[in-house]
């Protein structure tokens, strides 16, 4: 029970109607007055409860808390006095009169801008049609005019309010990141994991911690297409107890630069030219490769970025990795670095380059429609995350810096341990209400994560929040209801354009009394404590612009990197390096690039200035570290993409099956079923849409034409039996295109009973350079159509068929 300042009780009414009086005041107060429960009126007893709370905290009790660094470490909580009832908390007596509109009192301890995103749903139906302001539309279709044919007039509030708003219907797109699509889903936790951490995910076997992903690339603008050669982005906000964590990280594990100092300038130079605005969403132009060719800790990044990693087939089949090395901090508060590993269910499973080339034209959303298709058939994108741990000891004697974004720590090093899976479940209902205005920050950390001192990182820490302020229009974007936490959210924060929440009470800062001292500060026990990450007091320690020295080491990686691929990989990397620097209109540029690919390989070095008419060889770049320390291992199969086959399930695989008149209906419906039962989507394809008579039953109904939905949009080819389809279709130049499209890039064919003759056609055999079967390439008698079923899914599940690769390619 807090001490009061009492004076003696209205024993008489003269006492009772001073205390009532004084407490109408706003801008005085008397020097004592009756304790709580002595006058027998609202106001004069929130005027006593007010007293006796603040009376309860007669100094400061954390303030000598607040000095050396031992309370630095382990902060205490904040005082606290709980009032007598609600009432000093209030801000008006009034507050009980609620309406429809007020409701009435805000629920104790409350903040009910962060309840489920149920609370901000809107559904229309049945509902007829009103203005912002609630009122009912009478006439959607004209302006209010002055007669028929007079001037519309000023006064139409119900035409302005829809202009106006139309008007300001966009945003700032992302400066990066533009281009992106998002779900929900949840994060499911293995084992617990507090020996290393107490964030709140990983606290218990089983427990579900709901997310938020958005995929992106980097440089295209919002309308750009999505099979850009570009890194990806995967940023995972997780809704924890402990309030909000954005894991904003890409698909590939290493960065460009090791500054945050030269991000604007990379973003600069990969961007379309300043001049002419051109190109949008790629990296094949001049200043990109003038940018990065001056700067060699780039090079192991762009062995990722010119890999098929920078193409992959969907959101689905590929890793996400946090980049930076980040710290796990448990209940004791000691700490190991980490890097966190997302490795997907379905696989890591990219496209090729004429693919990529095609489909940007084709169906420029190819990976946005391809994550909601997923969702909306039920075949879920999973991800085990993995944690790579290590300590600072350990860190120490590794050959490379773990604070340099540009290296990554091979798994043959330091093992991955699986700990939760990811699932995402759910499209979000409105596009821009979610996707475009989520807003992740890496310096949105909970208590048991924390960050290690990559100057990468530290930059990003500023520029997320930075940023958003500009595109989200204020400081209040952490109540647009995909931004706010699942947890608690109570501070004294106020104001700033678009102010959601309604804060009961008059306090608004801390230390306080008149609140209790609420909302108190947590402490170590609860709140989030930076790690000390002690450093001793050393001469070189002082202030200054550099680098360590193993930042210097730019090629190591790059070369293990390039030889842990496997040849077709190491030809693909070898053709993108050819193809984007030919695009260069400087040879000086292009021979300059060259000259640094020699310090990381000799082999990649020639094949990409032989594909670029480049001879003799350029002098090797000189290099900032002569002698680099020995790696750890000088192979790291796990780099390849071909590590990771994923489940073998063709689930959510496109698969065409081509149909003209005289198609035989039976090839058609045994193959759908089969492809169907394994969670595959086969689309019959026609030389139009609608109805297709058949050589034997009802007509079929073809939803796709060979014009809408190209070859290359489709993982693979069923050509079914029919002479007559198969005379119609060898006239239609599509239908070659189709095939080719679909050989060249590696799929699965197969070809029943008379449509091998369409193979024929094209070209296409099933036999591999060398003379051995080609696995991809399946031509069967019409009655064995089922084996030739299995063998085709089975051919499919491989992905892909690189074997039959030829540079150039011969169909
Ligand atoms: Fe970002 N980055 N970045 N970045 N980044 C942004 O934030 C920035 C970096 C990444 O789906 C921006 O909200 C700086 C590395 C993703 O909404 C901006 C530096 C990695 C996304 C920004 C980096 C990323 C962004 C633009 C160097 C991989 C999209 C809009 C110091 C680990 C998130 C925004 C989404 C977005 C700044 C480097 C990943 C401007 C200054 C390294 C996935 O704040």
């Amino acid at each position: 029970m807090p001490k009061t300042n009492q004076a003696t009780p209205g024993k008489n009414d003269k006492a009772a109607a001073t205390a009532k009086a004084a407490a109408r005041n706003t801008d005085s107060g008397p020097a004592t007055g009756p304790g709580p429960g002595a006058v027998p009126d609202v106001a004069a007893e929130k005027m006593a409860q007010t007293q006796a709370l603040a009376a309860g905290m007669p100094h400061n009790p954390t303030k000598a808390a607040e000095h050396g660094f031992a309370n630095g470490v382990a902060p205490q909580p904040g005082g606290t006095v709980e009032p007598l009832s609600r009432l000093p908390g209030g801000s008006t007596l009034s507050e009980e009169n609620g309406t429809e509109k007020t409701g009435s009192m805000a629920p104790a301890g409350v903040n009910s801008t962060i309840e489920p995103l149920d609370r901000v749903r809107v559904d229309s139906a049945g509902q007829r049609l009103t203005t912002n302001q609630g009122v009912p539309i009478a006439d959607n279709q004209n302006s209010l005019k002055y007669g028929l044919r007079g001037p519309v007039l000023l006064e139409d509030f119900v035409l302005r309010e829809k202009l106006t708003h139309f008007d300001h219907e966009r945003i700032p797109e992302r400066i990066v990141h533009a281009r992106g699509s998002a779900a929900h889903g949840f994060f499911e936790c293995y084992a617990p994991q507090t020996e290393y951490t107490k964030a709140a995910p990983f606290q218990e076997a089983g427990k579900v911690t709901p997310v938020f992903v958005r995929f992106s690339t980097v440089a295209g603008e919002r309308g750009s297409k999505d099979t850009a050669r570009d890194v990806r982005g995967f940023a995972v906000k997780f809704y924890t107890d402990e309030g909000n964590w954005d894991l904003v990280g890409n698909n590939i594990p290493v960065f460009f630069i090791q500054d945050a100092m030269k991000f604007p300038d990379l973003v600069h130079a990969v961007k379309p030219e300043p001049h002419h605005g051109m190109p949008q969403a790629g990296s094949a132009h001049d200043t990109f490769w003038d940018f990065v060719s001056l700067m060699p800790e780039s090079t192991h990044m762009l062995m990722w970025a010119m890999s098929d990693r920078a193409i992959p087939r969907s959101y689905a089949t590929m890793q996400g990795f946090g980049v930076h090395s980040y710290r796990l901090v448990n209940e004791a508060g000691v700490s190991v670095f980490v890097k966190f590993h997302w490795q997907p269910k379905y696989g890591t499973h990219s496209l090729v380059w004429d693919e990529a080339v095609k489909i940007s034209g084709a169906d420029p959303d190819y990976h946005r429609r391809d994550l909601w298709e997923r969702i909306e058939a039920g075949a879920y994108p999973e991800w085990e995350l993995c944690l790579q741990i290590f300590t600072e000891e350990q860190a120490e004697q590794f050959s490379f810096d773990i604070l340099d974004a540009t290296k990554l720590i091979p798994e043959e090093l330091v093992p991955l341990i699986p700990v939760g899976r990811m699932v995402l479940n759910r499209n979000p209902d409105n596009f821009f209400a979610e996707t475009e205005q989520v807003a992740f920050c890496t310096a949105h950390v909970v208590p048991g994560i924390d960050f290690s001192n990559d100057p990468l990182l530290a930059g990003r820490i500023h520029s997320y929040v930075d940023t958003q302020i500009t595109r989200l229009g204020g400081p209040n974007f952490h109540e647009i209801p995909i931004n706010a936490p699942v947890a608690p959210v109570h501070n004294n924060q106020r104001d700033g354009l678009h102010r959601q929440a309604i804060p009961r009470g008059r306090v608004s800062y801390e230390p306080n009394s008149l609140g209790g001292g609420c909302p108190f500060q947590a402490g170590a026990a609860q709140g989030f404590v930076s790690v000390p990450a002690r450093i001793q007091a050393q001469e070189e320690q002082g202030k200054v612009r550099g680098k360590p020295e193993k930042f210097a080491d730019h090629y190591t990686q790059a070369t293990l990197f390039f030889e842990s691929q496997t040849p077709v990989e190491q030809a693909h990397i070898a053709a993108a390096f050819r193809f984007e620097l030919s695009k260069v209109t400087v040879p000086a540029i292009r021979e300059r690039m060259v000259a640094s690919l020699r310090n990381a390989s000799e082999q990649l070095a020639s094949q990409v200035a032989e594909g670029l008419g480049i001879a003799p060889l350029p002098e090797p770049l000189p290099r900032a570290l002569a002698q680099p320390a020995k790696p750890e291992v000088d192979r790291s199969p796990a780099l390849s993409l071909m590590a990771r086959p994923g489940d073998g399930s063709i689930q959510a695989r496109k698969i065409a099956i081509l149909v003209a008149p005289g198609v035989v209906a039976g090839s058609v419906a045994l193959l759908q079923a089969a492809l169907l039962e394994q969670g595959a989507v086969p689309r019959l394809v026609g030389p139009r849409i609608g109805s297709v008579a058949t050589a034997d039953g009802e007509p079929l109904q073809a939803d796709a034409s060979m014009e809408n939905e190209p070859g290359f949009l489709f993982d693979a080819l069923v050509l079914p039996d029919g002479e007559q389809a198969v005379a119609a279709l060898a006239k239609d130049g599509h239908t070659m295109e189709f095939i080719k499209d679909q050989y060249r890039h590696g799929k699965t064919i197969l070809a029943l009973g008379a449509s091998s003759a369409l193979l024929q056609k094209a070209e296409v055999s099933d036999k591999l350079p060398d003379g051995s079967a080609d696995a991809g390439v399946i031509i069967a008698l019409a009655e064995d159509a089922e084996t030739a079923a299995r063998a085709f899914i089975s051919a499919v599940a491989l992905h892909r068929h690189p074997q039959r690769e030829m540079d150039p390619p011969p169909v």
